[in-house]
């Protein structure tokens, strides 16, 4: 692939990229940068796994078998019907440096994860694991065996050679060898003091993803013919996958290094491997979290006030927002409309082939890119490693085709794809998400006038921005054109069905806030209020980012744009709703819509019923009165002035437990609103019709932080209703983490009873930067 070959293959458009320098190309991800992130713990989906920063990489990992009620179970894959009772990376420094504990039963595993740079060792350097397995029944006397199955696989099918066993090193085995264009020859190494049972598979497949069932495969027969639980030591000629059986009994530890040197440099292997194993592992992992632990104190700087419980918590956040950080590389499938002339069956492209690095939302649930979470990972991101952020955007931008579109949700590989439902695998280029991107950059923009980085991370990022630059307004250009609506400065989330009978409010996934209550009719006609204000912000950061790179004539035209936006007179005009006092969608709307059963088409001789929309008063064009989060968006983007009584209104909404407030953080839907907890289709409970989401949370404290600091009669009530906020978010989090081992997707709005997804350590993470009270400053 290279980008020449595209343009000349008459792609059409859609799959076509940006025709502009990418961000991939600056010199400053290249070199020492690019070295130093080759390997990591790319592989977010399974609960330990180690990949490199390249295509077809060389990959790790551990699988085990979780006993419960007797029955074996294989845990590989992060699945939350494994029902651990907790796990996730509790610190994790994104580089060279994490440690996870997973507790399955009354197993409990540690995994720590490290990596080194040494003059002899080859590109990327070397990298160590420790895995360590102990009982969860203290007191009992533990007889349990437990089995653990370390494995490398090349994605690229290059063959792997099994080791000769021991080493010269006592205790230190070798498992494996091998050698790749990247690195030169490698050796993966073990050493454990304690006893242990060894056994071994070797495969050849192209289908590294069946992984797990290849190993159940394989103990399964050899469960049937020796009645031993144990791996068949038989290997595929020149496998590219081995598989490494250690039993044990508990307590038991044992550590993997990973070396690597290029030809002739091998006569201090040893020395390398000794350094990665045993005491002087110890020793280093010891160091390693110590500085994680100082650096998440200097970064965050969290005040006393705080207990050792929420300290924890935040480390946990963070460490999991990091260490699940993720490499992906494929092609998007993107959705073409049913007229356009392809082979018959295909309903779709391929976007050209992409590598992502990202962080996902939930490991195990989420385990891809996101857009629009994206920019909230960022928030916490940045302040931690300026360096891992501007990669991470650079990777995102870079996705961006020739109109100027970036694919929401980014499904990558076979791997990735394995975890996707169909019907959310197509992506669709008449839809957008919200460009949260800007928030990251605003930040950076706003740390740049105020001094806060060293010179070159000054410079990276100014380089970075003249780079982004022409993405960045292709970006802005797209939303602008394609989402505009009738009125000249008002835009819709484009997309929404507009003929379905089955949604109670046809759902706007683009806007992210999936079911959030809309106009009941799709049209033409309909303003979006969050859009605007997003809107506002993309303007807004581009005329600052023109400012830092001395770009008057783009910057003006930007700067005029967001005084449009930000016009006080017109934004009342266009959204507020004088008796509620809060502002509001507009479109094509009734209340008076409802879900009834009806008596569908029979299917065979049985009678069908189905749930349809009952529509009971014309629609017609109007304010669309529900409260929520939308409603917020002009709080949150500071356009209310500080001495207006509309901020006060909106101070009413926030703080009454009849509309929003409640005891763990604000409802996505007040409690007034005629879809508070309406469930969409028989099948679509609600999602964001009054649970907590803390992505909206952190935004209105930010915003409730700023009012509480700029000159006006609202600023005390600011100060209190922050601060009871922010203690009310961090409360709740804490205990459900403390009751439940994990942070969720959201928060119930009646209890704060963590929901959906768990292990949600995407913008959930954001509590991090709350009990840091880090906000947008500028
Ligand atoms: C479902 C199910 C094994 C929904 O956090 C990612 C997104 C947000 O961007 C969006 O705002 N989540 C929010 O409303 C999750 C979306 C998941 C869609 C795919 C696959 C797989 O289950």
């Amino acid at each position: 692939y290279s980008s020449n070959s595209v343009n000349k293959s008459m792609r059409p458009r859609v799959v076509t990229p940006l025709p502009a320098p990418k961000l991939m190309d600056l010199s400053m991800f290249e070199g020492e940068h690019k070295e130093s992130l080759y390997w990591g713990t790319y592989r977010p989906h399974v609960y330990f796994g180690i990949r490199a920063r390249t295509p077809q990489s060389l990959l790790a990992g551990l699988m085990w078998i979780g006993v419960k009620d007797g029955r074996y179970f294989m845990r590989h894959v992060c699945q939350d019907s494994d029902e651990l009772k907790t796990y996730g990376w509790t610190h994790h420094n994104g580089r060279d440096y994490g440690r996870q504990v997973l507790v399955d039963q009354n197993l409990k595993l540690t995994t720590s994860f490290l990596k080194s740079m040494e003059k002899e060792s080859s590109y990327g350097g070397d990298w160590a694991v420790r895995i360590e397995a102990q009982s969860e029944v203290l007191k009992e006397e533990m007889e349990d065996t437990v089995h653990l199955f370390f494995y490398v696989a090349e994605e690229g099918g290059n063959a792997l050679y099994l080791g000769s066993g021991r080493s010269d090193i006592p205790d230190v085995y070798i498992l494996a060898f091998g050698s790749r264009n990247d690195i030169g020859s490698w050796q993966l190494h073990l050493e454990s003091k304690d006893g242990f049972e060894f056994h071994y598979a070797g495969f050849k497949t192209n289908h590294i993803h069946n992984l797990s069932e290849l190993v159940q495969t394989n103990l399964g027969v050899q469960a049937r013919t020796v009645g031993r639980l144990q791996l068949s030591d038989t290997s595929d000629d020149a496998p590219n996958i081995l598989v490494f059986q250690i039993s044990a009994m508990i307590p038991f530890k044992a550590d993997i290094a990973f070396v690597s040197r290029s030809s002739g440099s091998s006569s201090r292997t040893e020395d390398g491997v000794r350094s990665l194993l045993g005491e002087s592992l110890t020793g280093r992992l010891e160091q390693k979290q110590k500085q994680f632990d100082d650096k998440f104190e200097r970064c965050f700087n969290i005040s006393d006030e705080l207990n050792s419980d929420a300290i924890t918590v935040g480390k946990a956040a963070l460490g999991n927002l990091l260490g699940g950080i993720g490499y992906f590389y494929g092609q998007s499938k993107i959705s073409l409309p049913p007229s356009s002339k392809r082979l018959p069956g295909t309903n779709y492209i391929s976007y050209w082939p992409a590598e992502l690095y990202t962080a996902v939302p939930s490991r195990p649930f989420f385990p891809r890119g996101f857009l629009w979470d994206e920019g909230f990972h960022q928030l916490l991101i940045w302040r931690w490693d300026v360096h891992i952020s501007l990669d991470i955007i650079g990777h995102w931008l870079d996705l961006m085709n020739a109109d100027g579109w970036i694919p929401r949700e980014q499904i990558l590989g076979a791997e990735a794809l394995s975890k996707v439902p169909s019907e959310f695998v197509l992506q669709h280029p008449t839809n957008g998400n919200p460009p949260t991107l800007f928030l990251v950059l605003r930040d950076l923009v706003c740390g740049i006038k105020k001094n806060k980085f060293t010179a070159s991370e000054k410079n990276d990022i100014s380089t970075f921005l003249r780079q982004a630059f022409v993405r960045l307004d292709a970006w802005f250009k797209w939303f602008n054109t394609t989402q505009s609506g009738k009125d000249a400065n008002t835009y819709y989330w484009h997309g929404r069905d507009n003929v379905t009978t089955r949604e109670l409010n046809p759902k706007s996934l683009s806007s992210g806030l999936d079911d959030y209550p809309r106009a009941s009719h799709p049209s033409e006609d309909e303003r979006h209020l969050d859009l605007r204000c997003w809107m506002h912000l993309a303007a807004d950061c581009m005329s600052s980012i023109s400012d830092i790179l001395d770009d008057s004539d783009i910057g003006k035209e930007y700067g005029l744009t967001a005084n449009l936006l930000s016009d006080f007179e017109l934004l009342n005009q266009m959204h507020f709703d004088q008796n509620n006092g809060a502002y509001f969608d507009y479109g094509n709307h009734t209340e008076k819509v409802r879900l009834s059963w009806r008596l569908a088409e029979a299917a065979g001789n049985h009678p069908n019923r189905e749930l349809v929309r009952e529509v009971l008063e014309k629609p017609v064009l109007r304010l669309v009165p529900h409260i929520g989060y939308v409603s917020l968006f002009p709080f949150m983007s500071r356009l209310i002035p500080p001495d207006s009584w509309m901020l006060e209104k909106q101070l009413d909404l926030i703080s009454n437990t009849s509309t929003l407030w409640t005891n763990f953080g604000l409802r996505s839907l007040a409690k007034t609103s005629s879809l508070y907890m309406q469930r969409n289709t028989e099948h679509d409970p609600p999602y964001w019709r009054g649970p907590i989401w803390m992505n909206m949370n952190y935004m209105i404290l930010s915003a409730l932080n700023y009012y509480s600091k700029v000159d006006g009669p609202y600023r005390d009530r600011a100060k209190t209703i922050y601060n009871d906020l922010r203690n009310n978010l961090i409360r709740n989090v804490v205990r459900n983490y403390k009751e439940t081992g994990y942070l969720w997707e959201q928060y119930d709005q009646k209890k704060g009873k963590g929901k959906g997804a768990r292990l949600f350590t995407g913008w959930t993470s954001l509590i991090v930067l709350i009990m840091a009270e880090a906000y947008a400053e500028c």
